[in-house]
């Protein structure tokens, strides 16, 4: 134990400056009021403060900053999707995660390590091949390996796949990465914090004002504020705001879980995933196996996790990798996933002048985070939707204008 925590132990009050500041009561007005203090709202505070000086801006979060999927989700960055709006988009995320640590003075713990996507058959092998080509076109570094390959780069893993479902290649995508995640909402509230934004944590949003076709303010259960936007940021809390505005959306609620396994030595510097094994997985700086599935089949606003989840999962990791079958799940836990019909999100204006949205993440929205937080605070600023996220405008499905990123997913859904 260091000196240092020693002393505050034996001292008996803690006056370390905190890593938030303290907010107070909540203001009568702000220009900008976020709803969702996970690292997509966080980030867009703090580039709306950084970059178009907005600075007058409340983020209200219903739990605690980065408690909903920003701390539940299984780390990965990387922008190998499927159609060049989607690369374009991820890849302009992941560069900004590149140099996050170093922007927001915090180390993320960022570690590029390679990204294999796995194909069992013919159909996979064709999409990764696709999934390949778009990638180079966006300049992006995404090429197809063959099973020897994989298996070099995979220790443990047995490319027969316990004789069930052989691999036959796999998507190799470079810049493929992890980063605490946890550690990426609290500098960006920090850095935000230090710019003037207020953070309030355990204040839920109960209503949102209209009046004239524009938002006017928010009603929480500290009281009542007016503002001129409401961004909503809100992931698998995303139909309970809408609905406060009457705003229809095709989303639909998903649990997402995941697990780790207890820590073994450093073993694996890649992450792996397989779509028709329905898992993924990397090892964590601490060696725990970081391991997820598919969402769960039914629809569902919890965030519990299961038995049947740990078994299926461990059905198909045993059959890749055997000697995983001696490792003990330590932690398992869940997600609420906002799925839309064409597995992209919907970003940008609505219908209702001041309300925006940034919702749809599925099963990807951290690598977003920063992306989004930037092409969100712009457009806000602006009023018109950053070209990087007009193509997921929340009017696409009523134009029949859809993405269609579903062969992109890491998850099986
Ligand atoms: O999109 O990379 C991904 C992913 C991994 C786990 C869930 N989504």
């Amino acid at each position: 134990m260091s000196l240092h925590l020693l002393k505050l132990g034996l001292k008996g009050t803690d006056d370390e400056p905190r890593f938030f500041p303290q907010p107070g009561e909540l203001k009568s007005r702000y220009d900008v009021v976020i709803i969702g203090g996970g690292g997509h709202g966080l980030a867009c505070a703090y580039y709306l403060a950084r970059d178009h000086g907005i600075r007058n801006v409340a983020v209200l979060e219903q739990g605690y900053l980065g408690g909903g999927n920003t701390g539940r989700n299984t780390t990965i960055v990387r922008s190998n999707y499927l159609t060049p709006e989607g690369v374009r988009f991820y890849d302009a995320s992941l560069r900004l995660f590149q140099d996050l640590s170093e922007d927001l003075d915090i180390n993320l713990f960022y570690s590029t390590r390679g990204h294999y996507t796995l194909a069992h058959s013919d159909d996979a092998m064709r999409t990764m091949r696709w999934r390949a080509e778009v990638n180079r076109h966006q300049g992006v570094e995404s090429w197809m390996v063959d099973r020897d390959q994989v298996a070099e780069a995979v220790p443990g893993l047995d490319p027969d796949c316990g004789g069930s479902r052989p691999v036959m290649g796999a998507l190799y995508h470079a810049p493929g990465a992890v980063a605490r995640h946890d550690a990426v909402a609290w500098g960006y509230g920090r850095a935000a914090a230090a710019r003037g934004v207020e953070l309030h944590q355990k204040t839920r949003v109960t209503g949102i004002q209209q009046y004239g076709g524009r938002v006017r303010g928010v009603t929480t259960d500290r009281g009542t504020i007016e503002c001129d936007s409401v961004i909503s940021m809100v992931a698998g809390s995303t139909p309970t705001i809408t609905d406060m505005v009457g705003l229809p959306t095709p989303i639909e609620i998903f649990p997402l879980q995941a697990c780790v396994t207890e820590p073994v030595k450093p073993f694996l510097n890649t992450i792996v995933v397989s779509g028709s094994l329905h898992l993924y997985l990397s090892q964590s700086s601490r060696g725990e196996l970081v391991m997820g599935s598919a969402v769960d089949p039914f629809v569902l606003h919890s965030t519990r996790s299961t038995f049947d989840f740990v078994e299926g999962l461990a059905d198909n990791i045993v059959d890749l990798m055997p000697f995983t079958a001696r490792l003990r799940v330590v932690r398992q836990w869940a997600g609420m996933s906002d799925l839309t019909p064409d597995f992209a999100p919907i970003m940008g204006t609505t219908p209702l002048s001041g309300f925006y949205l940034d919702a749809g993440w599925g099963t990807w929205g951290f690598k977003a985070t920063p992306i989004s937080g930037k092409t969100m605070a712009e457009t806000v600023a602006t009023g018109r939707n950053h070209e990087l996220i007009e193509p997921f405008r929340y009017t696409r499905f009523r134009d029949f204008e859809l993405v269609g990123e579903k062969g992109a997913a890491s998850v099986g859904h």
